[in-house]
């Protein structure tokens, strides 16, 4: 078997490729052209069944030669514009990616591969602020709000939108051309390879810098702990100043809107369903998700809790540039249908998650500072 991955210099670009090569797949990664070496992720893929080549997806000759040259099996694509807030700064250029991107795929595969099969990477985003409401039991239960495949889309960002678009544009060459393309909408989904502007990555390298800072001043973190932030902060009356003199002080962690609901699973799960998207006999779209919801408070007690800090509220700001102009304040997706057809179950629960996250940043500062 063939694959072409897009995007696969991206965090679920490098985990899917792993899956593939170990289920004995040929691998081409396509990358786009950059100025400098963007292949952390993929790196330590050394293997023959893997190559990598340069591509641009929204220039359709770039995509139809890659498609034509290689005719796969099966394609993924995950190249995008995938930052929510930058989609209101650059709308045009996230549709040209994230819409006349998938265009470009869909037609080269409907006139040079059409036994292809596709996957086209779909998102909670599309939802925006839509949820289905579940009503409370006859015992009282409160009702349930959360999102599967029968929730009616209505995307709160150009991101949303332009992937919204995208995905009908699958359905309409599935069922207009008889394509075997398949969209997963999937939720979020983060891992220690996740983009570092994206708030889960952020908060978890805030932390490790706070405790490489902390060993760099040779510090206990109980003192640093009192001296953190560019704001004052009360001491107890018990400490010294002195103390506090004797070091910088180390930034607040500046976050935007931290009430907003996320459902966050593992990536390493997530492409997995990917795959088991394109083995099935019939294309279809399939909600991926964990079934879960946490604010983004919750995380940042849960990453705090690891390094033994519960006043999470005395480390943070709350900056006005990480808003975005509309937000998408809930999601909780409902897995059932992927778990019924594909026999997908998430493996990764949040604590396990945060807590990776939050011990690969440290032990990645730890590497970087003694090397
Ligand atoms: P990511 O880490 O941001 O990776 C995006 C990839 O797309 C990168 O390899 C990037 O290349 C590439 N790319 C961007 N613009 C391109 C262009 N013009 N031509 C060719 N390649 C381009 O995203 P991810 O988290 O792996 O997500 C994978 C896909 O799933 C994306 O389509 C995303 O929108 C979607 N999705 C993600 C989530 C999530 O929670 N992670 C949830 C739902 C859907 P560079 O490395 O050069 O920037
Ligand atoms: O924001 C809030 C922010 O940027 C999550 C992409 O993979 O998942 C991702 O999009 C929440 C939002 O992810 C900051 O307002 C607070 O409510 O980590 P995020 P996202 O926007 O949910 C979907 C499913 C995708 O498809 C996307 O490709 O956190 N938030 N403070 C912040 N967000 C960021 N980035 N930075 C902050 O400082």
């Amino acid at each position: 078997m063939k694959a072409l991955i897009t995007g696969i210099t991206g965090q679920d670009g490098s985990y899917l490729a792993e899956l593939l090569i170990l289920q004995g797949y040929e691998v081409i990664g396509l990358k786009r052209r950059s100025s400098t070496d963007n292949t952390d992720r993929i790196k330590h893929i050394n293997c023959p069944l893997f190559k990598v080549e340069e591509f641009e997806i929204a220039d359709s000759g770039s995509v139809y030669s890659a498609v034509n040259r290689h005719r796969p099996d099966e394609i993924y694509n995950l190249a995008a514009q995938s930052h929510v807030k930058t989609s209101f700064d650059q709308p045009n250029y996230t549709v040209q990616v994230n819409t006349i991107g998938v265009i470009n795929f869909l037609e080269a595969i409907r006139r040079f591969s059409p036994y292809t099969r596709f996957y086209q990477a779909s998102t909670s985003e599309m939802f925006g602020k839509n949820v289905t409401i579940q009503e409370g039991t006859e015992s009282g239960d409160s009702p349930i709000s959360y999102q599967d495949e029968d929730t009616a889309f209505e995307p709160q960002s150009p991101y949303g939108a332009a992937k919204l678009a995208s995905h009908h544009l699958v359905r309409i060459y599935r069922e207009g051309f008889g394509l075997h393309c398949s969209c997963g909408i999937l939720f979020n989904h983060e891992s220690k390879r996740r983009g570092e502007n994206f708030v889960t990555r952020k908060i978890t390298k805030w932390i490790a810098d706070l405790i490489g800072w902390e060993e760099d001043n040779s510090i206990s973190p109980q003192s640093s702990r009192f001296i953190i932030g560019e704001e004052n902060i009360s001491l107890p009356a018990d400490r010294m100043v002195a103390d506090v003199k004797m070091t910088s002080t180390f930034p607040k962690l500046r976050l935007g809107n931290i009430d907003a609901y996320r459902d966050w699973g593992h990536a390493r799960d997530y492409v997995r369903a990917m795959w088991l998207m394109l083995k099935q006999v019939r294309p279809d779209d399939y909600v991926i998700a964990t079934g879960d919801t946490h604010s983004v408070r919750d995380f940042l007690r849960e990453a705090f809790k690891i390094i033994n800090i519960d006043n999470y509220e005395d480390y943070i700001v709350i900056d006005p540039e990480f808003y975005r102009p509309s937000e998408v304040e809930y999601l909780r997706g409902i897995p059932e249908k992927a778990k019924l057809q594909l026999g997908w179950e998430r493996e990764v629960s949040f604590s396990q998650l945060v807590q990776e996250m939050v011990e690969s940043d440290i032990n990645g500062k730890k590497k970087e500072e003694s090397s």
